[in-house]
């Protein structure tokens, strides 16, 4: 990890034209840089103070051009996002104006930052730990309400408390081990049942923070919905109707959509993903076949599936087909075309034996007039909702988190292994400094240079 460190810059807004953009400059020349590029009222490089706003005028340090109008933000270290000395100049946010500002600040002796860098600076001077650095990246790309409160409890620490206090909990034990280690044989034997009780305690908390890992993902990438049956049932025209847009192509023709096509709603605070994919059947033709290939592919890699029935043709055994190439959760059945049938038909219809468990929901809906539709939306909402509950409040962890989580419940099982062999329990104190290694991992204590290089890379340029 670097520990000499040079300045570094960057835009760090969006590439695209906006009415404002940022250039930072951190690290130890971040002011006399500034006061090379910056001329405005008040500013002195060496003297400034920290966290004010001048106004003026950015000039390349070379041709003296003038380049933009502009405000500078100074942050002395350690108040500021990097914990280093730096300077913010936010322009006029054109796509060439930000560049040319960029080069000038490059010009006066500043580096371009990697992706990621800024934060990774954050990281090493101590401003945040490993799991707060990437709760800055799920909070630029949190796309709903749930998870943009996970990742800013994140932020603040939430994890990162439980974490610690985890770890104290095992290191306490081994030093409660390596006391006993101590005593001379004619003292009498520990008593191990409040040690016991403190490691089941201690795993269970970590178990519970397991279960989460599955919400997590939900959390942050959203719900995938595979909306699957019979050719010519309606799923694109269901597709449209939930997206309130003309996504995917509707025909009278049985075998419409061949390839999978998504679209992305919120529903309750959740993102959505809903695939529309090609009808199920018996295929005619290879580009047909290939199409039905990724509706299954798709329908098994879903969070949840969608079934939808054509409600002018009843329950028929290409559809019974469907329905037992369905292997995730289904959602609902959904009787589609309900307009197009007399409501004693409907009655009927949904007195119809369908072989699904007794808790799956089904509606009629159509998806042409839009009647139903808002139940079935109630009816997705509650789903999601239950499956991005988490025993944890609003602690979800990723993936990362998670191996770590599951490593340092293996050592704590083995450090219960040999305490119950009691001539081995060294080797218990042993495993328990290891599980709060693996814990350590998740909030950069104890991480891998590797590791935090690869958690930093997956930034985005400028954060
Ligand atoms: N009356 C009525 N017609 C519908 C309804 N939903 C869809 N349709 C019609 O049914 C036909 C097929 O609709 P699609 O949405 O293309 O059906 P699909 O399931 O996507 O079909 P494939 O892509 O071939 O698998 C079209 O003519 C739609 O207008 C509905 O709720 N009521
Ligand atoms: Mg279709």
């Amino acid at each position: 990890m670097p520990t000499v460190r040079d300045t570094i810059a960057a835009i760090i807004t969006a590439h695209a034209a906006a009415p404002v953009g940022i250039v930072r400059v951190s690290g130890p020349d971040a002011f006399s840089i500034g006061g090379r590029v910056f001329r405005g009222s008040g500013f002195n490089a060496a003297h400034a103070e920290s966290h004010r706003i001048y106004y003026g005028h950015v000039h390349h340090p070379q041709t003296q051009e003038m380049l933009d109008e502009v405000l500078l933000l100074t942050f002395r270290r350690p108040r500021s996002y990097t914990g280093e000395d730096t300077i913010e100049l936010s322009c006029h946010g054109g796509t060439y104006v930000l560049g040319q500002v960029l080069s000038a600040v490059l010009t006066a002796g500043a580096r371009h930052a990697e992706p990621g860098e800024f934060t990774l600076r954050a990281f090493l001077n101590g401003r945040m730990d490993l799991a707060q650095a990437e709760a800055v990246a799920d909070l630029i790309q949190a796309r709903s309400a749930r998870a943009l409160r996970s990742a800013l409890q994140q932020r603040e620490g939430f994890l990162s408390r439980r974490i610690a206090a985890l770890r104290r909990q095992a290191l306490e034990a081994a030093a409660t081990i390596e006391a006993w280690l101590e005593l001379d044989e004619d003292e009498s034997p520990p008593d191990a049942g409040s040690l016991r009780a403190s490691l089941s305690q201690c795993a269970a908390s970590i178990e519970s923070l397991l279960r989460t890992s599955e919400v997590g993902k939900i959390v942050r990438e959203g719900f995938r919905i595979a909306i699957v049956g019979r050719p010519n049932v309606g799923k694109s025209t269901l597709l449209n109707a939930l997206a309130g847009r003309d996504r995917a192509l509707v025909t009278p023709t049985a075998g419409t959509t061949r390839d999978v096509v998504s679209d992305t709603i919120t529903l309750g605070g959740f993102n959505l993903t809903l695939y529309d994919t090609a009808g199920i059947r018996p295929a005619k033709g290879m580009v047909e076949e290939a199409g039905i290939q990724r509706a299954i592919e798709m329908a098994s890699q879903a969070d949840g599936v969608l079934f939808v029935l054509d409600a002018r043709r009843g329950f028929t055994t290409g559809d019974q087909a469907v329905l037992q190439s369905i292997n995730r959760p289904l959602i609902a059945v959904l009787w589609n075309k309900r307009d197009a049938v007399p409501e004693s038909r409907l009655r009927k219809l949904l007195d119809t034996q369908i072989a699904t468990n007794d808790v799956t929901p089904v509606l009629t809906v159509s998806a042409l007039t839009g009647a139903g539709l808002d139940v079935l939306e109630s009816v997705l909402n509650q789903h999601v909702r239950q499956a991005s509950e988490s025993s944890e409040n609003e602690i979800v962890v990723r993936e990362r988190h998670a191996e770590a989580l599951r490593r340092a419940l293996e050592s704590l099982q083995a450090s219960f292994r040999h305490l119950e062999g009691s001539d081995e329990i060294v080797l218990a104190a042993e495993e328990l400094r290891r599980a709060s290694d693996h814990l350590g991992a998740i909030i950069g204590e104890t991480t891998s240079e590797d590791v935090v290089r690869e958690v930093f890379a997956r930034f985005c340029l400028g954060k």
